[in-house]
């Protein structure tokens, strides 16, 4: 069975164990795939991940899905691009490896991530399809509880991309 799958679409629609979102480091809410999901989930959601403190860049932290198909919400902070040397593919990792630690502990089997960090963060595309492709093939290899992850493209291009280097990957 193929444990990795390439969708087009908004991820707010999607009935897997968690989808994981792109916040910033308020976890208060914002633009782009933040804002859909804050506004999918409702309310309940801020109220929650207002309690939470909010979340470095490159951890994670796990909600409710509330109005969600999804049960969980995952909050990963991706890197802001700043040119390539400020540790920003490291980040990038630690923001897809992270996420699929909390999935897992939490003894998740379905998992749906968004192009982290590709929106408003600035972070090049292809460089960031890598490194998530990647870094889920690496966990794989590691951790067999989770059954499934989507890499949900919202924009064509990204679709593209991951089509390609999926391929190129072998996954
Ligand atoms: N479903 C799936 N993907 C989406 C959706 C959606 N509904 N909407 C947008 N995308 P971005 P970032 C894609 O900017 O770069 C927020 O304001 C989008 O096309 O959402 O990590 C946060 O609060 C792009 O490919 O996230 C932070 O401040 C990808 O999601 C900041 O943006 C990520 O774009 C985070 O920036």
């Amino acid at each position: 069975m193929e444990k990795i799958e390439l969708l087009q679409g908004d991820i707010t629609q999607l009935k897997v164990d968690a989808i994981v979102n792109a916040a910033n480091k308020s976890l208060l809410g914002g633009g782009g795939v933040d804002g859909a999901i804050h506004r999918a989930a409702g309310q309940e959601l801020l109220e929650e991940t207002r309690s939470l403190n909010g979340c470095r860049t490159g951890e994670a932290k796990i909600t409710g899905g509330y109005q969600l198909p999804a049960k969980y919400v995952i909050h990963t902070v991706g890197p802001v691009w700043k040119g390539g040397n400020k540790k920003e593919a490291e980040l990038l990792a630690n923001a897809y490896s992270n996420s699929l630690r909390v999935a897992s502990r939490h003894g998740l089997q379905t998992l749906a991530f968004p192009n982290i960090s590709t929106g408003v963060y600035g972070f090049p595309k292809e460089k960031a399809a890598d490194i998530a492709i990647s870094t889920v093939l690496d966990f794989f290899k590691r951790h067999s509880n989770i059954q499934k992850v989507w890499f949900v493209c919202f924009d064509q291009e990204n679709y593209g991309i991951y089509e390609k280097k999926l391929r190129e990957h072998g996954a």
